[in-house]
């Protein structure tokens, strides 16, 4: 997939070449089991994109004292009542903290601690949000358009799916008449 969003910062910054940038897309088929409804989800199009990531990596991953950088695109759309929304992970290095912002776009930043208690924040274009070491995030689009938001993590954070991946969140965000909810 070539026509991934990549603002024109990221090329004015003479620190980013092409071999410091990772794009990665997420297609439908590999969210299997994360979506709540599973009649909606095996009636949908499983090449169908639901977000992309570019990565910008000026250092080898795992080098502490580091910095990445990415933006995500997310599509929007939902299956069944529950929004489009990223996989969601713990960092690896479970205390590492990290930074979203809001690009472009309206969704929910939804986080979820240890004890598995889950939260969400609206992001928007501008939003800022800290996250903690030890709580996981994903990020739904709860509009009808393109959700575009950033984030900066420590090169040494590394990402953990495996726990989400078996265990879930808490909560899914709905659409329960209009209203995105957390249930
Ligand atoms: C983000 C996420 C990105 C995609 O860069 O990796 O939004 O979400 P998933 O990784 O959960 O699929 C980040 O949190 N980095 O640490
Ligand atoms: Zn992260």
């Amino acid at each position: 997939v070539d026509n991934i969003y990549v603002p024109e910062v990221f090329f004015t910054n003479n620190c980013l070449t092409g071999e410091n940038v990772v794009k990665s897309t997420r297609l439908l088929g590999d969210l299997d089991g994360v979506f709540q409804d599973k009649d909606a989800f095996e009636q949908m199009d499983r090449d169908r994109i639901i977000y992309q990531v570019s990565s910008f990596l000026p250092v080898v991953e795992n080098t502490p004292g580091g910095l990445f950088m990415g933006i995500t695109l997310l599509y929007p759309g939902k299956v069944g009542q529950e929004f489009f929304m990223t996989k969601g992970h713990f960092h690896t290095n479970s205390n590492r903290a990290e930074f979203y912002w809001g690009v472009e776009g309206e969704g929910m930043l939804i986080l979820m601690d240890e004890q598995r208690n889950v939260w969400a924040e609206r992001m928007f274009p501008g939003s800022l949000h800290y996250i903690p070491g030890k709580v996981a995030h994903r990020v739904a689009n709860i509009g009808y358009q393109k959700l575009v938001f950033s984030a900066c993590w420590p090169s040494d954070a590394g990402h953990d799916y495996a726990t989400i991946a078996a265990e879930g969140f808490a909560r899914s965000l709905m659409d329960v008449n209009g209203v995105p909810t957390l249930l």
